[in-house]
């Protein structure tokens, strides 16, 4: 057979790259950038080829598996879910309906079948234990966006297309590709910014690939971003440049007035002596982001998970308010997506501590509690103990904090079920795993990324293969547990009845015909004849008919940030001397799961300690050496790296790592294994505020074992 090309958009990270797939009878020729991809132009990283190496991978699951004392075997369909469904209810019947917890990772937003129908299947179990992937990652920005704006999902994105000033702290995006921020192509983009005249200046504790090409780069101690963005507010309060152009009859002037008096503690000479930039560098940005043109702050990783991740996402939202680059062009500006995913029956209604863990009483946001909380919410006898759990699209063990302690407990409950493709530190706890087509196989529309995209744009990928036989997509497995869980809840009345019935039978295109109908700016049709994508124009200002608060408001000081500041008062005075540990990505890596591709984990070591020469020197460390480094909650052993790319009193290790525990079943990636940086960061840690985890500006030791010569 002739080979053909297929146009789809790749799904593994935020930046919806489209690509152009060389196929022949059922084999991936080669993945390159689609050229024609009006939003990717050509755009594309090393990690799609992974695309070909999943599709193709031996240890991939297609088919049930269920753990027997004679290891792994393969079930049907229909026993699976079966068993899982009657398991789940025993566990539910015996202790109640909190007793099966839920945890959904990252790729669960990067499927489009378990994006419409996972919901659904988490409903189905009416338990307060719901988990995700949020609250060690990008919660702040939902509880900026929900308190601020009146929903989690109305979050500011960077016009960085347009700017004349990016300010970025804590992101990386040259490597990482984006994040809240959909923008295939950095480099370009960045280079244009200059291009234009205009400026980028980037704040890390690690000069970044992000960092080298910027125009400027300021080191900052790890959490310290919260003082250096409250000054900045109170700079451009107190040197009378607010400028809240269209937005001042939706922001109420008292609002503003109290604002100052709040501010009032956050010079900027405490600024400097927190962060340890000097005073005059901080004045050059304060006064170069106010006079610019167009200018946005933009803030990822590095000022989410850490201790005050919710004042620092509030703070970024000031500054972009008050000096007029809320949803104005170069700013900070919202998406009028096609298949808009922000209901308006929800307007008004603030989704947060209706309850609390019942460990610690950590806040429910957006109907979960916090992932650092989930192991001591399994291992803490009492009503309400977690004895059941269902994964989904994630690999927790790896990716929260203490995830050794989640590894003990994972191994302790009655029953547990993975929908998952691989069987990985997390899912070989499962007694039974449910794996859905996936990459190549299942079609794709990105409705999470195209509301976070820097350009409105819309667009559908068919899959390029066909799914193997007897294999299931997502959508279909989530359906078939959902109709077995509320089988026994289903109404009396035949009509409500066969609605929910059919509802569970709704493909994800059929779902995407409606959302897209109803969004009314292009319908299914017009997407299936354009491969490339449909770009549908710049963002464009529209808060003030988007905005969701009860009172259609702006909100600058809600409460619970003023009430927060008390908790940030506090370590005024506070100083800490110790070692920081701080993360960091790789452009061939995918968080954990992407470490069984050979092409993305051969060549150097790449899970290494970063470390700067004077410390290196201090501690009498060489480079390459084996450095024990612990915490509170445990340690790892890991090789250093001495650079001066990561700051005096910081270490960084990357996280995903650490595939050597038994049991896994992913046959390069063991022989990648490296250490897990989630064995080292603490479930202690979290900003009060919001329940979100503090895996960046971990405080660690180091021990230097004595090196033995021998001859
Ligand atoms: N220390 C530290 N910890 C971190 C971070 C950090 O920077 N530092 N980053 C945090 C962030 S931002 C995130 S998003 C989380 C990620 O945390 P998780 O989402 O828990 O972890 P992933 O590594 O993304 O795991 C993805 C899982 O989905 C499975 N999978 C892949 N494709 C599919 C599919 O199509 N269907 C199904 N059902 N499963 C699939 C993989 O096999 C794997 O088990 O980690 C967080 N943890
Ligand atoms: N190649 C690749 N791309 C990815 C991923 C991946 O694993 N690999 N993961 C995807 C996911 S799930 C996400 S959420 C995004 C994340 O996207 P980014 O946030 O852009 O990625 P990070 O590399 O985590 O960048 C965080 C930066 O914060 C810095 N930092 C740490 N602590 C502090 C601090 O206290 N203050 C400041 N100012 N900076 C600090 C770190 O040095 C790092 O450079 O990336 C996505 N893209
Ligand atoms: S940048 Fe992200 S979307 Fe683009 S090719 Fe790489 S992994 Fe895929
Ligand atoms: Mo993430």
């Amino acid at each position: 057979m002739e080979s053909t090309t297929k146009y789809r958009t790749c799904p593994l990270c935020e930046a919806m790259c489209g690509l152009a797939i060389e196929i022949q009878d059922n084999k991936v020729l080669s993945i390159k950038g689609d050229q024609e991809d009006p939003f990717s132009r050509g755009h594309i990283c090393p990690k799609a080829v992974g695309l070909k190496d999943i599709h193709e991978d031996p240890d991939r699951l297609k088919q049930p598996v269920k753990k027997t004392i004679d290891g792994w075997k393969e079930i049907s369909w229909e026993a699976a879910f079966d068993e899982v469904t009657a398991k789940l209810q025993n566990v539910q019947a015996k202790y109640g309906k909190d007793a099966v917890g839920v945890y959904q990772g990252n790729p669960s937003i990067h499927n489009l079948g378990t994006t419409l129908t996972s919901p659904g299947f988490v409903r189905s179990l009416q338990t307060k234990n719901r988990y995700s992937a949020t609250s060690v990652d990008q919660l702040p920005h939902h509880f900026a966006g929900l308190m601020m704006f009146g929903h989690s999902l109305l979050l500011p994105i960077p016009d960085i297309d347009r700017t004349d000033f990016w300010l970025i702290l804590g992101g990386n995006p040259l490597v990482s590709n984006g994040s809240i921020m959909t923008a295939p192509d950095i480099a370009k983009r960045m280079r244009a910014i200059s291009d234009r005249g205009g400026k980028v200046v980037v704040i890390d504790p690690r000069r970044t690939e992000t960092a080298r090409k910027a125009d400027q780069h300021h080191f900052i101690k790890p959490n310290t971003d919260v003082w250096l963005l409250l000054a900045m507010t109170k700079y451009i309060l107190d040197q009378d440049k607010v400028n809240l152009r269209h937005l001042e009859p939706i922001i109420d002037a008292d609002e503003l007035a109290q604002l100052k008096d709040h501010l009032s503690p956050y010079s900027l000479q405490l600024a400097a002596t927190k962060t340890g930039i000097v005073s005059q560098d901080i004045q050059q940005l304060f006064d170069e982001f106010i006079s610019a043109k167009s200018a946005v702050c933009y803030g990822r990783l590095g000022v989410s998970v850490v201790e005050f991740g919710g004042l620092c996402h509030w703070a970024i939202n000031l500054i972009n308010i008050l000096t007029g680059n809320l949803d104005h062009p170069g700013g900070a500006m919202f998406t009028s997506p096609a298949f808009d995913i922000v209901d308006k029956r929800s307007k008004g209604k603030v989704k947060f501590n209706r309850w609390q863990s019942r460990v610690r009483g950590l806040p429910e946001f957006g109907g979960e509690l916090p992932s650092a909380t989930l192991a001591e919410e399994i291992l803490t006898p009492g009503e309400g103990q977690i004895r059941a759990m269902v994964t989904s699209c994630g690999n927790p063990v790896l990716s929260t904090p203490n995830g050794s302690a989640l590894d003990k407990a994972l191994e302790s409950l009655e029953f547990m079920v993975s929908v998952d493709i691989y069987i990985n530190e997390t899912t070989k706890h499962a007694d039974i795993i449910l794996p859905p087509a996936t990459g190549l196989e299942v079609p794709h529309y990105d409705v999470s990324f195209h509301m976070l995209a820097i350009r409105n744009t819309s667009k559908y990928s068919a899959p390029v293969f066909a799914k193997e036989e007897g294999a299931k997509y997502d959508y279909e497995i989530f359906q078939a547990l959902t109709k077995r869980m509320i089988s026994n809840q289903l109404p009396e009345e035949e009509t409500a009845r066969a609605n929910i019935l059919m509802q569970l039978k709704a493909t994800p295109e059929m779902a995407l015909t409606f959302g897209l109908n109803k969004g009314g700016q292009v319908n299914f049709s017009e997407l299936k004849g354009n491969p490339h994508g449909i770009d549908l124009g710049p963002l464009i200002p529209c808060l003030t008919e988007r905005i969701m608060t009860i009172d259609d408001k702006l909100h600058l000081t809600p409460k619970l940030f003023i009430d927060d500041l008390e908790r940030l008062n506090k370590e005024i005075a506070n100083t800490t001397d110790g070692m920081l540990l701080i993360g960091r990505r790789h452009l061939r890596s995918n968080n954990s799961w992407m470490h069984n591709s050979y092409r993305l984990v051969k060549g150097p070591e790449r899970c290494t300690m970063l470390i700067h020469p004077k410390d290196a020197a201090s501690f009498g460390i060489t480079n390459g050496q084996q450095v024990a480094v612990q915490s509170k909650v445990g340690q790892v052993e890991i090789a250093a790296e001495i650079s001066d790319e990561i700051m005096p009193g910081v270490i960084s290790i990357p996280h995903g790592w650490g595939h050597h525990r038994p049991g896994i079943q992913m046959s390069i990636a063991k022989e990648y294994a490296g250490v897990s940086v989630n064995d080292l960061t603490d479930h202690n840690l979290v900003d009060a505020l919001t329940g979100n985890a503090a895996v960046n500006g971990v405080p660690v030791r180091l021990i230097v074992a004595l090196r033995l010569r021998s001859g």
